[in-house]
């Protein structure tokens, strides 16, 4: 990860290396559970930019969500870091590494409303094939095919190769719908020595019925409202799910591909992410959202702002 010198940030791209045992390595628990919410994904029932209302019913779907819980399932926690700007159950939990790291994830699927079955798919680390997560009949384990009331523990590593922000999803027979549901998240992993950001904010692009979500919500007014300070280190989580393909942009702010080219728009495909840094240095309130059109109006947009330090 490299700081442009004027402020302007860098993107920061996986290395090529692949996994070597770290004696310092260590292991990173995460309890994780499929629950079944209520979910609307226009709660004010209103398009700010057309002035256009939805009835509820619209924007109302049962769905199913990953959601963290405390260690041994103590209690059900939010998904957001403190301070992250979105404190809610659509995208599922950060779950934070570093490379060399072992993670296991604890999954329990607790959806007693569909009683479909679930599970967990982790892209960008290392792991055997009992932890894939992945449904193929004749092919795959349990862990791909979690029955309500039942856990699995998933087993990863951190790789070399693993540093940058990476998708899990669910990948059971309910895939399709789960997705379209909410149920994905991200794993951001940063390398052995790599500082973390001040600020981390995750932005998951995905259609969602008939609305264009970011985290699950259309439209400013519901869409997260993500904040920062003048000379905070800030990074963007971007992440695309779903059948389309996105090009997020951020008024006012650049940032630099690998290369070093500048850029304030940058595409987004299912299942792609990346992660954009800057030093935040443009006090104001700023919007984000998807380029394409289309989807700008059907509820890709939302809100940045940054404040002085007092
Ligand atoms: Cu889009």
């Amino acid at each position: 990860m490299r700081r442009a010198a004027t402020g302007v940030a860098a993107v920061a791209l996986m290395g090529a290396a692949l996994a070597a045992p770290i004696a310092s390595a260590k292991t990173r628990d995460f309890w994780v559970a499929a629950v079944p919410v209520t979910w609307n994904m226009v709660p004010n029932q209103h398009d700010a930019i057309l002035g256009e209302s939805y009835a509820p019913a619209l924007t109302v779907l049962p769905t199913v969500v990953y959601r963290r819980y405390s260690p041994h399932w103590r209690r059900p926690e939010f998904n957001g870091a403190p301070g992250a700007g979105n404190q809610d159950l659509i995208p599922g939990p950060l779950l934070r590494a570093r490379v060399g790291d072992r993670i296991r994830v604890h999954f329990k699927n607790l959806d007693r409303f569909f009683k479909r079955p679930h599970s967990m798919h982790f892209h960008g680390v290392h792991y055997r094939p009992s932890s894939d997560g992945a449904y193929v009949p004749g092919f795959s384990g349990r862990d791909g095919n979690v029955k309500p009331g039942r856990a699995l523990t998933y087993r990863l590593t951190a790789g070399a190769d693993s540093a940058g922000v990476w998708p899990y999803h669910d990948h059971s027979p309910s895939m399709h719908e789960s997705i379209e549901g909410g149920m994905y998240g991200m794993l951001s992993i940063l390398g052995r020595h790599e500082r973390a950001p001040d600020v981390e904010l995750e932005v998951v692009l995905t259609q969602m019925g008939q609305f264009q979500t970011i985290d699950g919500r259309a439209f400013v007014g519901n869409t997260p409202v993500f904040t920062a300070l003048v000379g905070q280190t800030v990074q963007w989580d971007v992440m695309a799910m779903g059948s389309e393909h996105h090009t997020f942009h951020v008024h006012g702010h650049r940032w630099l591909t690998p290369d070093g080219t500048p850029r304030d728009t940058q595409t987004v495909g299912p299942a792609e992410t990346y992660r954009i840094r800057w030093r935040e240095e443009a006090p104001g309130t700023w919007l984000y959202h998807c380029h394409v059109e289309d989807h700008m109006m059907a509820g890709m947009i939302g809100i940045y702002q940054v404040r002085r330090r007092r």
